[in-house]
């Protein structure tokens, strides 16, 4: 059997969205460190097989895929192991519409606005966008409160089994409450709360920590 190799950044929300299909499977693969945020750009090589130089890439054999929802669809429905997405139309549907709003309104605010201007700007001794980050804020309120609603007392998003939603909304939410603002926010849903330290807790997400040397990721 050809082995799976998967391009990107241990760092990346999507990439380690990738890696836990993969983990949750139990599939073997080799993680490709591929520096998309050098200052000279996403290598050339990098760019034969994604033009848009986002990661991750999934190569098994001949065969090459980059979009994280299709790469996790194809991860599932390739490989043997536990089912990724629910087969009935209504929960399938949900999950799908979840990584929708994860995709369109979750990312850039929560990682980019909220994340990366309180921690990573910060942390190299800029001062953070408080305009960026107020204004993202209300948005990812909604996403909250959307996820939340949904959930109802299931154990996962959608559902009593693991999905591409929780796949998708786990490595966000990561880094979101690291902020004061991301874990305050999260604290205001207390079962969603529960759910991440549910999903904390898990082998693939020890497996995928983002944080070097960290594989606790005990961090709130
Ligand atoms: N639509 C892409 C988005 C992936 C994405 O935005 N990945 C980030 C890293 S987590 C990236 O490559 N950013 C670089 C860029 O947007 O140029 C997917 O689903 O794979």
């Amino acid at each position: 059997m050809a082995s799976i190799e998967l391009l990107g950044l241990r760092i990346s929300v999507y990439t380690r969205i990738a890696r836990l299909a993969l983990e949750e499977k139990k599939i073997d693969y080799e993680l490709r460190e591929v520096d998309i945020f050098a200052d000279a750009g996403p290598p050339p090589e990098y760019l034969e097989y994604n033009p848009f130089g986002t990661i991750p890439c999934l190569k098994y054999g001949e065969f090459s895929l980059y979009e994280t929802g299709a790469i996790c669809r194809y991860i599932d429905e390739m490989f043997l192991g536990m089912p990724l997405q629910p087969k009935e139309p209504a929960p399938r549907a949900r999950m799908n519409q979840i990584i929708g709003i994860l995709d369109s309104y979750t990312y850039r605010p929560m990682v980019w606005d909220v994340y990366v201007q309180r921690i990573v700007v910060t942390g190299s001794g800029g001062q953070a966008d408080e305009a960026l980050i107020a204004a993202a804020l209300p948005t990812l309120k909604t996403v909250l409160q959307q996820i939340d609603l949904w959930r109802g007392d299931c154990e996962f998003l959608v559902g009593d089994a693991i999905t591409l939603a929780d796949l998708y909304a786990y490595p966000m939410l990561r880094y979101f409450i690291e902020t004061g603002e991301g874990a305050a926010m999260l604290e205001s849903f207390p079962q969603l709360n529960e759910w991440m330290r549910q999903m904390q807790t898990r082998a693939s997400a020890r497996a995928t920590s983002f944080h070097w040397g960290d594989d606790s990721e005990d961090g709130f």
